[in-house]
């Protein structure tokens, strides 16, 4: 076994922090990722909270400020449970730096995406219960872990905008697939907003603050922003600030580079809508975009889950280019190449998929 309780084959893109997704054909066919397998993405070393000292603060533009410890939150909230698809930003930056290369930034997969079963309490109900008062434009998150990669260092934090907040759907998250939240996932408890980039689902989340203006923390108000090409990552405040996660989609088996024998072969993947959109089509095609072929789609668990698509493909011999692209129930599609969309920080390649099998008999 790996780092973490992680499997050994995952792809270490750091050691410490901690950085790592799954082999591609882990995460294929399973609606729910094993935890042994769900991608981890760090900016500082994993704290090691206590959950019997732990508190968490709730403040700012409230009425009461709370302070809640583990057997507050569980026993004074009602539980829920949702399924969500947790997607970094910089899923499939390695796409990016075929482009041209992003220094300082690990270069990412598809495996930067991961699905799970998410139990908790409804951030909604302890904003209720703090009394959010109107002029709370922002919901922060603050956490403990600092970030040598922030300058100056840093401890991690993220806001959501209140109203994607009281949407009834913000977990604060004590269990993961029906088990404890592992510590390296945030334990004892994290924030998980569906739909969302990664980045905004704080993990070992210790302050919620409720706002005027959105977190001015480095996570928030420097990275995970789209620049323009040419603009210099450093710069606060400039750029385009992730939100919703943009329609992707990325072939999970064969893996690019495959050695395969003329005849069918079967491709599947994953496609994620994002936000309140749900995946409607997944079109695979073997001429570069010229013809598609419409996959098969697997359940679609909710609004902000990843569906699993899989098709047979009949491949001939030489050197084959599989692509895919998904739609989304909006009518919208994917851009066909990550050279258009090509960003300083590397945030965002949601262009076609595409894998480089050979067929020899
Ligand atoms: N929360 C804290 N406190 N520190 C972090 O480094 N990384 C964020 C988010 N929450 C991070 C964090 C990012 S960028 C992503 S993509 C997700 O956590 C990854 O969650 P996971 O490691 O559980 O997959
Ligand atoms: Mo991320």
């Amino acid at each position: 076994m790996g780092a973490w309780g992680k499997r050994d084959d995952m792809v270490v893109h750091r050691a410490e922090p901690y950085n790592a997704e799954p082999a591609l054909w882990a995460l294929a066919d399973r609606p729910l990722t094993p935890l042994d397998a769900f991608y981890c993405r760090n900016h500082g070393p994993v704290p090691d909270v206590d959950p019997e000292s732990w508190r968490l603060t709730v403040d700012g533009l409230v009425e009461r400020s709370l302070t809640l410890s583990l057997d507050d939150l569980r026993a004074g909230f009602a539980e829920h449970s949702l399924v969500a698809t947790l997607q970094c930003a910089g899923n499939r930056r390695a796409g990016f730096m075929a482009v041209r290369d992003i220094p300082g930034e690990d270069p990412w997969g598809p495996g930067a995406t991961s699905t799970a079963r998410w139990s908790g309490a409804l951030l909604a109900d302890v904003l209720a219960r703090a009394g959010q008062r109107p002029e709370a434009a922002h919901i922060a998150f603050a956490a403990p872990d600092v970030s040598e990669l922030a300058d100056p260092p840093q401890s991690y934090g993220s806001s959501i905008p209140a109203g994607t907040a009281m949407t009834g759907q913000v977990l604060l998250a004590w269990a993961m697939n029906d088990r404890p939240l592992p510590r390296v996932h945030g334990a004892p408890v994290r924030v998980v907003v569906p739909g969302w980039i990664g980045a905004r689902s704080v993990k070992w989340l210790e302050r919620v603050t409720a706002r005027r203006e959105p977190s001015d923390n480095y996570f928030q108000a420097t990275a995970y922003r789209v620049l323009p090409p040419q603009t210099d990552p450093a710069l606060a405040g400039e750029g385009i600030s992730l939100g919703p996660v943009l329609l992707n989609t990325a072939i999970l088996r064969p893996a690019d580079g495959a050695r395969l024998t003329p005849g069918p072969v079967q491709v599947a993947g994953y496609a994620f809508a994002g936000e309140e959109r749900t995946v409607a089509r997944v079109d695979v095609s073997l001429d570069d975009g010229s013809s598609w072929t419409q996959a098969e789609l697997g359940e679609q668990a909710g609004p902000w889950v990843w569906r699993l698509w899989r098709t047979t493909v009949e491949l001939g011999e030489g050197d084959i280019i599989i692509t895919a692209r998904a739609w989304d129930s909006a009518g919208a599609t994917q851009p066909e190449s990550a050279r258009h969309l090509w960003n300083p920080k590397g945030y965002a390649n949601n262009s076609w998929c595409r894998v480089r099998v050979t067929c020899r008999s």
